[in-house]
């Protein structure tokens, strides 16, 4: 007899999540739905405006990564235009781009899912002093891991606990089977969890030296950016650099010493191991570290064979809504994307409750429309992007900066090219990514400051000809994965917009074939230990990083009701 779980809202994660699983009677998961329950958006609200306002408007799609949401509204624009940005904003671009990849990637793996593989509680019962000699396992030049400084941590975090609370750090599910961390790793962990709060800082202000804020920085304009006073400041550079390599120390010496860690503590645990389910990635190349040259690479890995990697064709990019809360169905060409809201609702059901005992509860209706996602396919096959995907293609190509990194990382642990291909790998990979990032971003700062040597031009002369019709797209990755934005001008204001972004890639439901997407396919053949205790569900898709608000980013220009809908955030059938 097959049971039903309910994980509502799945937190730690940006937005409002639903995942319901079917498990057979040995708790093996055999079918899977990702539903975003809340909709926003702002496809809409760009219609009819000035293009050159597209980037500061579609950068409110999202607090996290509203970088990347701003350059790819700029870049939209200056496509469609015919523009090409001088060579100082390209590269100053990047050096911003780099903040927000090293801020997302190392918030990812400490603040959002290192308690997913860390143990809070495991670690309050550490030995300081063995956790203190065995971080030079991990790396040769440890940070934050001297005795002392670990028994400051034990004791910050105790004091939570003497409370009777334990902060931050409460209703988790600690002491679950499938945590594999020592006392020790998991004190190490913890320790730098703790001390990233304060890199976070840095970064943000790396953002800001350029960017004039964080987030929702404000410096970029159509035809290049404005921050001309500060790119030609040598002391303003010498920050920059000061504050990137304290971040690059941060990325290596604690986070990716513990993701090697991780993967020492955590090769055993099928769980983490369990393949994709589905292996098709598309990834598309970022950080331009110079006139030609990028850090991350293009193309498409089918079916996880790496000896075979495709080109890119954006013609073949659309987006599914066959069973998102929409009007249409899809599949459309983001040129053409609609974005009407048709809300149904879910059925009446029962699932297994937090007592472990079945409940009624309102359920996905998985033969209907089931999330405010759409489902965006690519030559109409589902794709996972992200950093597994940015990972998995730059090996297959040979890119130098990710063979060396993976090859690293492949070395140190003792698994195979193989295992990327699983939850594990996809973690791995986001902090492989990072540390290309953080090992040759260097690459694009060295290349700005030869360049202002000879030229100082930071934005290029255009005009907009409201005679004309125009359309532009643009297409690139972002910490989640690729990201596409499409834009059509007519009469000097924008006319459609689309963006298809993603975690909308990954968290989409089923399309109009039945064919289902990364999310749901990750979960499906995992085993759940304890269907009270669903850590399981919760680590796998935390691997995503997901961004529900990015991923949904649609709603009413005027502020009209669209449909009306009650939360139940206390049905005892929820977690
Ligand atoms: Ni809201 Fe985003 C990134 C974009 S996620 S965080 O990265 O675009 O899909
Ligand atoms: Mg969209």
């Amino acid at each position: 007899m097959t049971k039903r779980i309910v994980v509502d809202p799945i937190t730690r994660i940006e937005g409002h999540l639903r995942i319901e699983v079917i498990v057979d009677e040995n708790n093996v998961i055999k079918d899977a739905f990702s539903s975003s329950t809340l909709w926003r958006g702002l496809e809409t609200i760009v219609r009819n405006r000035d293009p050159r306002d597209a980037g500061f408007l579609m950068q409110r799609i999202c607090g996290v990564c509203t970088f990347s949401h701003y350059k790819a509204g700029i870049v939209a624009v200056e496509k469609a235009l015919g523009i090409t940005p001088p060579l100082n904003a390209i590269l100053t671009r990047t050096l911003m781009n780099i903040a927000l990849f090293l801020h997302d990637h190392a918030v990812h793996f400490y603040t959002l899912h290192g308690l997913d593989w860390c143990d809070i509680t495991s670690a309050l019962t550490a030995n300081e002093k063995k956790a203190s000699e065995l971080a030079f396992k991990y790396t040769k030049n440890p940070i934050y891991t001297g005795e002392d400084e670990l028994k400051a941590v034990k004791e910050r975090v105790s004091n939570f606990v003497k409370q009777g609370s334990l902060g931050p750090f409460a209703n988790a599910y600690w002491g679950h089977k499938t945590y594999r961390f020592t006392p020790e790793q998991n004190l190490i962990v913890l320790s730098h969890y703790l001390r990233l709060l304060e890199v976070q800082r840095v970064i943000a202000q790396m953002m800001a030296i350029f960017g004039a804020k964080n987030p929702h920085p404000q410096s970029l304009t159509v035809g290049g950016v404005t921050c001309i006073m500060d790119i030609t400041d040598p002391s303003r550079l010498g920050e920059w650099l000061t504050k990137y390599k304290e971040v690059a120390d941060f990325v290596n010496r604690a986070y990716w010493a513990d993701i090697i860690m991780a993967a020492e503590a955590y090769k055993g645990e099928d769980s983490v191991l369990k393949g994709c389910g589905l292996t098709n990635f598309l990834s598309f190349q970022e950080i331009q570290v110079g006139p030609d040259e990028w850090l991350l690479s293009s193309g498409i890995v089918k079916n996880g064979d790496l000896s075979k990697v495709y080109e890119v064709d954006t013609d073949k990019i659309t987006e599914d809504a066959t069973h998102s809360w929409y009007k249409d169905n899809g599949p459309l060409h983001p040129y053409d994307g609609e974005t009407n809201p048709n809300y149904t609702g879910f059925v009446d059901g029962v699932s297994i409750g937090i007592d472990g005992k079945e409940v009624k509860t309102p359920l996905i209706n998985e033969n209907g429309k089931y999330s405010w996602i759409k489902s965006p396919r690519y030559d109409g096959e589902p794709m996972e992007v992200g950093p597994l995907a940015s990972v998995v293609v730059g090996y297959a190509k040979k890119n130098p900066y990710i063979t060396a990194v993976v090859d690293e990382f492949l070395a140190k642990t003792g698994l195979t090219p193989a295992h990327l291909f699983s939850t594990l790998g996809r973690t791995a990979a986001r902090a492989i990514e990072c540390k290309v990032i953080a090992d040759y971003g260097i690459k694009a700062f060295n290349a700005l400051v030869e360049n202002l040597k000879t030229d100082k031009n930071t934005c290029a002369p255009y005009s907009i000809d409201k005679e004309k019709s125009y359309k532009g797209y643009f297409i690139g990755n972002v910490p989640r994965g690729m990201l596409s934005h499409w834009v059509r001008i007519e009469n000097g204001v924008i006319k459609n917009y689309q963006a298809v972004v993603p975690s909308t890639w990954n968290a989409g439901p089923i399309d109009q074939n039945g064919k289902k997407g990364p999310y749901e396919m990750s979960l499906i053949g995992t085993k759940i230990q304890d269907l009270t205790q669903p850590l399981e569900i919760i680590r796998h898709i935390h691997s995503f990083d997901p961004c529900i608000a990015c991923a949904v980013h649609v709603m009413d220009t005027k502020g009209n009701k669209l449909s009306e809908y009650k939360v139940q955030p206390s049905a005892s059938g929820l977690r």
